[in-house]
């Protein structure tokens, strides 16, 4: 059996409104959970709030309120959020609660009595004078300084005299660092691990274990005239939710013989890798298997903060995109440990894409056939169908590869694969065209046809039941499937849909929505205003306009509206497919010469490749496509 999993969020300050960053890791960390408990590996999600320290008492005063009627407003604020992205944490931990002061506590009085392993007291008090940036609670260098001011709050630091307490953190760095070689302690990705051997390399100082002035905090057992440093306060949480203080057979299952998974941004590398494990050594505490720091989203090119007002916030997206396809759209933005800029702009062209074009059509025109062809039942599995053994094998082994993705902490390929077998359904349905079977008579055919794309939409709906839970929970109910079968096993085994089952088709899964209402943000503040769609000269620059011949043009099965085009480009020949038919027939079109955007990504129609896009001018009904006259040659760039 393997070991129970324990898989923890940074718990968040309260002082700030719930945005996409703090979104995506707890949308990260819940697709991992959803993804061990389908293969039935216990399971257990931590989240929640950091609601001590001196940040959170100023705000508390600014905004007329007691330092906890603050706190439970803004914690409410993050519930709520993570309702409407339908999170499925066990424990939202706050720091404010009795159980966690008593786990503090207790962690405070066994440090205040360890020795190192030279004999040293752990903690010992000294004076500490220096400078304290509140933003990032912790004492900062006059090094780290940039023109007087703190670099990440642009604030100057208040000069602090004050008794604290020190922890020895000299005393732990050669075991951390043994331990984070070995991987004992894995730091993920190697890029975040080499940061941290680096850090170790340097002159690190004892830290700060406790604050005088600060009084909304825990105070330490050993001395009620000082508080808790936040962040020792902070990173206790995890081993509060799993019951160090209150429940130790918990404590046992979940933290000391579980596998434990910190997952965070790389903002927070240094607490989470230097200073809680040294804690945790001190305290004679099992250390995480695995801590993961995934990249920081900027949003259109600028850093996210509460003063550019340019934080995006996941209501808003839930608002416009449903709660799952905003999981699906922030979890496929770029690989896990990758820094990227989010460009809300881009989230409607991709739903639409990935979601309404390709899987919720997959299912539309799938059980639409089924209902209308075979009396809205399973029809029976037909071996035989040209292309149906590769598409057997690529979903039969999708499950085993995703969850292997998984375990690597390889989020967006485990995706990718599942919307890649999706696509690869589309051209198969495409391909072996059912509706012309029906008319002819081959009924087995066809419905082996839509069986096995109805097996293909059962297997996705487990293996993107992590990402969108309740889509797959629709697409499920769809086919009469129940939670019994939704789990990794059954998602290996190919012909196991009952053939004689309910299908029943109501309304799209996935509708689509207008680009532009959604980039513009009528349901919330995704993006706002009338400036923002224009373009800088620099992206203008960056569209790719090249001459084309039509060399070859067919109608595209089932669509009246589409052509499937080979264009000659100069540099190549390629496929494009162009809503156009219904002005230029095959035989008008063939020979022209037209302006094609050469340098988009490829993408599915009807599940046929299609690699650019021709330009034409469209009013009402009228589209005329652009056209070159005959002297320039294929290829020639248009600027
Ligand atoms: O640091 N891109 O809380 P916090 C990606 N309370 N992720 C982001 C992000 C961005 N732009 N901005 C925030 C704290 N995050 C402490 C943690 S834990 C013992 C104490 C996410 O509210 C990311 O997970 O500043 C990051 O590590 C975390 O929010 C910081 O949250």
């Amino acid at each position: 059996m393997p070991k129970p999993i324990y898989i923890t969020t940074p718990i968040y300050y309260v002082n700030d409104r719930p945005h996409i960053g703090h979104a995506y890791t707890t949308i990260v960390a819940d697709l991992l959970i959803r993804y061990h408990r389908l293969s039935n590996r216990d399971a257990y999600f931590v989240t929640g709030t950091d609601e001590h320290g001196s940040k959170v008492a100023e705000a508390a005063e600014a905004a007329g309120l007691s330092e906890i009627a603050f706190c439970d407003q803004t914690v409410q604020t993050f519930k709520t959020a993570w309702d409407n992205l339908s999170l499925s944490y066990d424990c939202f931990i706050r720091t404010t609660s009795d159980r966690h002061k008593q786990s503090v506590q207790k962690i405070l009085e066994k440090l205040h009595t360890a020795k190192t392993d030279s004999g040293e007291e752990v903690i010992y008090s000294d004076f500490y004078e220096g400078l304290y940036c509140t933003g990032c609670e912790k004492f900062i260098t006059e090094k780290e300084l940039v023109d007087g001011q703190c670099p990440h709050h642009k604030k100057e630091p208040e000069r602090l005299k004050e008794k604290n307490y020190f922890f020895r953190l000299s005393a732990y760095l050669p075991k951390i660092k043994e331990l984070i070689e070995t991987d004992q302690m894995q730091i993920l990705p190697e890029e975040r691990k080499r940061e941290v051997l680096g850090l170790i390399g340097q002159e690190l100082g004892d830290f700060s274990l406790s604050r005088e002035r600060v009084k909304w905090g825990i105070p330490l057992p050993f001395d009620q005239d000082q508080s808790a440093y936040v962040w020792v306060d902070a990173l206790s949480n995890y081993i509060t939710a799993a019951g160090y203080a209150d429940d130790p057979e918990a404590f046992e299952k979940w933290w000391t013989k579980g596998e434990v998974i910190h997952l965070m941004a790389k903002d927070i590398l240094k607490f989470h890798c230097l200073y809680w494990p040294a804690m945790l050594l001190a305290a004679d505490l099992k250390l995480p298997e695995t801590m993961f720091l995934h990249g920081f989203f900027t949003v259109d090119g600028e850093k996210m903060s509460k003063s550019l007002g340019n934080q995006i916030d996941p209501n808003d997206m839930v608002a416009t995109y449903g709660a799952d396809a905003t999981r699906y759209l922030l979890l496929t933005q770029f690989p896990l440990g990758v820094d990227g800029d989010v460009q809300a702009k881009r989230f409607a062209t991709q739903y639409n894409s990935d979601l309404a074009n390709d899987l919720g059509n997959l299912v539309s025109r799938v059980i639409k056939m089924v209902v209308v062809n075979c009396d809205g039942k399973i029809p029976s599995p037909f071996r035989g169908i040209e292309g149906l053994d590769e598409l057997m094998a690529q979903t039969e082994e999708l499950a085993e590869h995703s969850y292997s993705h998984i375990k690597h902490f390889r989020v967006t390929n485990a995706i990718g694969d599942v919307i890649a077998l999706v696509r690869a359904t589309n051209k198969f349905f495409n391909d072996r065209a059912p509706w012309k079977l029906g008319k002819e008579g081959k009924t087995d055919e066809l419905g082996g046809i839509l069986y096995a794309c109805c097996e293909v939409i059962r297997v996705v709906s487990i293996l993107l039941y992590p990402v969108m839970p309740n889509k797959m929970k629709e697409i499920r109910a769809i086919l009469s499937l129940d939670d019994s079968t939704l789990n990794l096993q059954s998602a290996q085994t190919f012909f196991d849909l009952k053939p004689g089952a309910a299908v029943s088709f109501d309304q799209p899964v996935f509708p689509r929505i207008k680009e532009e209402k959604a980039s513009r943000g009528e349901a919330g503040n995704v993006a706002s205003g009338d400036e923002d769609n224009l373009l800088d000269i620099s992206e203008f620059g960056k569209v790719e306009l090249r001459v084309a011949e039509v060399l070859q043009a067919e109608r595209v099965e089932g669509a009246d509206r589409l052509l499937k085009l080979q264009i000659d480009i100069g540099i190549e020949k390629r496929q494009v497919i162009a809503g156009v038919a219904e002005h230029y027939p095959p035989d008008k079109i063939r020979g022209m010469k037209v302006v094609v955007v050469a340098n988009l990504k490829p993408a599915t129609i009807r599940g046929v490749e299609s690699r650019g896009m021709l330009l034409a001018a469209k009013k009402g009904k009228k589209l005329t496509l652009v056209t070159i006259a005959d002297d320039l040659p294929a290829g020639a760039k248009i600027s």
